[in-house]
């Protein structure tokens, strides 16, 4: 098979590219390790960017985000007694879009089969070669059968656990990470949200959260220690225990059910630089991992998306390759700023074993704080609503 692009990953990085780069009249392929009902079946992000809501409307994408996707203006903060409201609207204009990542995939698969998408389900064994030469090419196999893809460019949009970022040299590749001591326990019920916005909260047996998918779906969290397994958390223990970290207000209403998703997602902060080695360019959780606090995971997969979109079409449309050459430097510059803003939102509504009483002291007064400045509510409504590309 010969392309132009070929994509290692069916995530919504490879899909919202191949889509975006098809309206440009550039070809790709996208090879994808797992089966369509598999990555569909993946409950992640839920909070979408306006920049990321935006990319989709231009994908042909959005009519379905904009009926059933809910805006939301702010979200709540839960902490020592105290529930406070972040006003995105009033600090930053801005508004995000709640609408869950499995339906901006089907949206794009969608697309993909209205347009005729080349994607290849079930790739084994998937490796791009050559990738310092003219031309590149990624073989895999399917069942018994070895295939290879020919192409100009390889884009890794392949995830934290994908093929490409480890074909970049020892001696290019440089990651950065932090791997913090506890992880997230979602469940994901058809019941009633407990908030018509999305609660953040902190309180001393650890971190809780209430979002939600639609009005009849709901998708809670709950910080659990690092290790832990889902099978040590029944349903009835995972409500006790999100009873007991939010305030009366809503653990009174909180409606509860069986859980139709229950899954633990650990928590890191990961940079890979570059994110480019000669025509291999990298996308999304390939190149970097946020933990879900700050909700920037899947937005800055979009970020990176639109900058790779322009600088592909720049090449193939003007013939003008400096897009392609300052990709990696200006996605990483976006990628760092997410990465700070995630970092200290976890900081900021994380319990963390072994801090001192003057640290615990300290993070009820960046909360205090911040809820008493306007200056400091403006600084996280514009990163919350996503920083411009
Ligand atoms: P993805 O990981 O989504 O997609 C990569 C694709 O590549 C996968 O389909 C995989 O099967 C495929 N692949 C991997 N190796 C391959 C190979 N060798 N060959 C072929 N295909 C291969 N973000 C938030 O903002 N909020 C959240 O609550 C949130 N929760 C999350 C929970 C979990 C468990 C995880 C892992 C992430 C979460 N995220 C969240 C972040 C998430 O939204 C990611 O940022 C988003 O999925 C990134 O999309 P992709 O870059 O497309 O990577
Ligand atoms: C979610 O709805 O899954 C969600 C929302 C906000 C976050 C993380 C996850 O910060």
């Amino acid at each position: 098979m010969k392309t132009q692009v070929c994509i290692i990953g069916g995530g919504p990085s490879g899909l919202l590219l191949s889509q975006l780069l098809h309206l440009q009249g550039i070809a790709s392929v996208v090879l994808e390790r797992q089966s369509r009902d598999y990555v569909l079946g993946r409950i992640r992000a839920g909070v979408l960017e306006q920049g990321f809501a935006r990319l989709m409307r231009t994908a042909q994408c959005g009519e379905r985000m904009d009926r059933e996707g809910e805006i939301h203006h702010g979200f709540l903060v839960a902490h020592h007694d105290r529930l406070d409201r972040l006003d995105l609207a009033r600090y930053s204009g801005e508004s995000v879009l709640v609408y869950g990542q499995t339906e901006v995939t089907r949206d794009l698969y969608a697309a993909r089969d209205r347009m005729q998408g080349q994607i290849v389900h079930n790739a084994q064994d998937v490796l791009p070669h050559d990738l310092t030469s003219d031309s590149p090419w990624v073989s895999y196999r399917l069942g018994d059968e070895s295939l290879r893809v020919d192409c100009d460019f390889v884009v890794g949009a392949d995830g934290f656990h994908g093929v490409s970022r480890k074909c970049i040299p020892k001696d290019v590749l440089r990651e950065y990470e932090k791997v913090y001591p506890f992880g997230w326990l979602g469940v994901l019920s058809r019941t009633k949200p407990v908030s018509p916005e999305i609660v953040y909260a902190l309180h001393p047996r650890g971190f809780a959260m209430c979002s939600l998918r639609s009005q009849v779906l709901s998708r809670y969290y709950i910080q659990v220690p690092s290790g832990d397994t889902v099978e040590q958390w029944s349903d009835e223990a995972f409500w006790d225990e999100l009873k007991r970290r939010l305030p009366d207000t809503l653990s009174q209403r909180l409606e509860t059910g069986a859980a139709i998703e229950k899954s633990i997602a650990p928590l890191r902060s990961f940079v890979a630089e570059p994110m480019r080695y000669g025509r291999l360019f990298l996308a999304g959780d390939a190149a970097h991992i946020v933990p879900p606090t700050g909700a920037r995971g899947l937005n800055t997969a979009g970020s990176d998306v639109f900058y790779l979109n322009q600088a592909l079409c720049a090449h193939y449309l003007q013939g003008d390759s400096s897009g392609l050459d300052g990709y990696s430097a200006k996605a990483l510059a976006r990628v760092w700023k997410t990465q700070r803003f995630a970092w200290w939102m976890t900081g900021l509504l994380h319990r963390f074993d072994g801090a001192s009483e003057f640290d615990q002291r300290l993070q009820r007064s960046e909360l205090e704080y911040l809820f008493a400045s306007e200056s400091a509510q403006r600084a996280l409504a514009e990163n919350y609503v996503g920083l411009p590309y």
